[in-house]
């Protein structure tokens, strides 16, 4: 093949170049010129055909060309690659100035944030806490406590017995697991509270059949009602402010005696008497009293050498007053524009 078919060759591959204008038009034009069945390829073969001086100018001419073919193609490719890219930037232009999509975090349950809360408040008072089973045995939930076989709280229909586990209950307080902290303790002093959740038969607009307690008991030589009164101001003080007006007032529970309630100065009308406080002006925060000697012997210790006080509260009371809620429901529904109010709002 001589030197001008070369050149021949060259400008028809050049021509059919042009026509490729696009990626496929491009991807067979490669095929067509490069390929195995291609001229190009065809024309290195038959160099053998030509005289010997000629073989080497004619090889290099023909590896010129096709270098030329490949660098027209790629350069084509590249240019049509950009365009696409140019065009693509241009149509999914991105707004980085939108907003972001906030992502929907929980947060502590009112709940949550009020036991947390109070025992915040008992721990810088110096009680620590205890937890101890809500499946319990019928005696250390009220045979323990003072309360006889006879008494209305042990009815079927006022405690979750369990039918097939005959002895245990749901229990319907934290109390029970004082007990087990006396048993643990005695006859050393003891400073204790015990959060937790707690059953009673009870279900209309004011109670449910699962509420919170926290219960609290101090037992060591020489406690007395004193002790009972300080403690309880202070947590009160702690809890709702240090001008809270408090009131304690003489009351009766089977595990105490004397037995008293301590009520707060209602935050709804500021004391002048409202619905929320039934025109008294105080609310009832919680029950209290002096521990009665058979919890004490129960629990372990000598009640002719050891005192004790108890008080106990309920959380979703205390959550309700702490934060203005008038429906006990709105904690237990789980409407998020109830819960969302709370977001943030941790102490
Ligand atoms: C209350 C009111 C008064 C109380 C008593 C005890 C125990 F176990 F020591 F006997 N724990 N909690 C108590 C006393 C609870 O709740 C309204």
């Amino acid at each position: 093949m001589a030197g001008s078919s070369v050149e021949e060759l060259r400008e028809s591959a050049l021509a059919a170049l042009a026509a490729a204008t696009d990626l496929e038009g491009i991807q067979a034009a490669r095929t067509a010129w490069l390929g195995r069945k291609g001229p190009i390829v065809d024309a290195l073969r038959s160099i053998k055909d030509v005289a010997p001086e000629e073989r080497r100018s004619l090889g290099l001419a023909l590896n010129q060309l096709r270098d030329e073919i490949e660098a027209t193609l790629g350069e084509r490719e590249r240019r049509l690659e950009e365009e696409a890219m140019s065009l693509r930037l241009a149509q999914e232009r991105l707004d980085v100035t939108l907003p972001g999509r906030p992502r929907a975090v929980g947060g502590p349950h009112p709940l949550r944030m009020a036991e947390a809360e109070l025992v915040h408040v008992l721990r810088e008072i110096g009680f620590s806490v205890a937890q101890g089973p809500e499946v319990e045995s019928e005696h250390l939930n009220f045979e323990a406590l003072n309360i006889p076989a006879d008494h209305p709280a042990r009815e079927m229909q006022d405690t979750f017995y369990l039918s097939d586990l005959p002895g245990l209950l749901l229990r319907t307080h934290t109390s029970p697991v004082q007990v087990r902290a006396m048993r643990e303790h005695a006859p050393n002093p003891l400073r204790v509270i015990c959060p937790g959740r707690v059953y009673r038969r009870d279900d209309d607009v004011t109670h449910s059949p699962v509420f919170h307690q926290i219960e609290g008991l101090a037992v060591g030589e020489g406690i007395g009602m004193h002790h009972l009164k300080a403690t309880l101001y202070e947590f009160a003080r702690r809890l709702f402010g240090a001008d809270v007006r408090l009131r304690l007032r003489p009351s009766y529970f089977p595990f105490t005696e004397p037995s008293a309630e301590l009520d707060v100065g209602c935050p709804f009308c500021g004391g002048k008497g409202c619905r929320v406080c039934k025109g008294t002006g105080f609310i009832e925060v919680l029950g209290s009293g002096m521990v009665h000697p058979h919890v004490l012997r129960e629990g372990g210790y000598d009640p002719a050498r050891c005192t004790g006080f108890a008080f106990g509260l309920g959380i979703e009371r205390t959550a309700m007053l702490h934060y203005g809620i008038d429906d006990v429901r709105l904690l237990y529904t789980s409407d998020l524009r109830f819960l969302s109010q709370f977001q943030g709002s941790e102490a």
